[in-house]
């Protein structure tokens, strides 16, 4: 299955935290890092007091459940010292989100897939248009619909170097 990987970060070293997590992700058991994305520099959505983020997607292909995908994930951004608050959409030294897997929907206490805010986050659907710009979603959508619709709000490219 492929999945698509939503990376994110705000906190010490963004970059290098973006880096290391894309590191983690070609370690994960029965999963191959297929593609990734170049880093991407946004201005935060949510809370405007906190610094900009770096952002990219990758594409894994894995033969992990998606609740096995998530353990894995939540693991990786336990080792990169992420603190779970209470502050929605408040900054992070990693947060690891499961885009899409495979062409699933995906509703259940722990994970819902697509995830709820892919559809209006730049910082989610440049970075996948560039590794995936055929893409569909499982409701028949394509990716290139939802660009058409989704303002840039200032994503630059900052590295396109993803040592990958
Ligand atoms: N969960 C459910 N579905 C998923 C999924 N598809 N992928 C559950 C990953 N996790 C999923 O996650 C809370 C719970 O969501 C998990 O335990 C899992 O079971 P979390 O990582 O602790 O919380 P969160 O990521 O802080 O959730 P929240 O508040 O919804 O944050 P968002 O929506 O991820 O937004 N601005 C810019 N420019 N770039 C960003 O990356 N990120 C955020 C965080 C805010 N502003 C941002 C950015
Ligand atoms: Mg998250």
């Amino acid at each position: 299955m492929i999945s698509y990987i939503g990376i994110g970060s705000n906190q010490q070293d963004p970059i290098k935290q973006a880096q290391q997590a894309i590191d983690a992700l070609k370690l994960l058991p029965n999963s191959e890092l297929v593609k990734c994305s170049s880093l991407y520099c946004s201005a935060p959505m949510g809370p405007q007091d906190q610094p900009d983020y770096i952002n990219a997607v990758a594409a894994i292909e894995t033969q992990l459940t998606p609740i096995e995908l998530l353990d894995a994930l939540q693991a990786i951004e336990q080792t990169q010292g992420r603190m779970r608050k209470d502050n929605r959409w408040g900054p992070r030294t990693l947060d690891l989100d499961i885009i899409l897997f495979d062409n699933q929907n995906i509703n259940s206490e722990r994970l819902v897939v697509p995830h709820y805010g892919m559809h209006e986050r730049e910082f989610v659907l440049y970075p996948l248009l560039e590794i995936a710009p055929k893409l569909t979603l499982p409701n028949g959508t394509h990716l290139s619909q939802l660009i058409e619709l989704c303002d840039k709000n200032g994503l630059i490219i900052i590295s396109e170097k993803t040592h990958f």
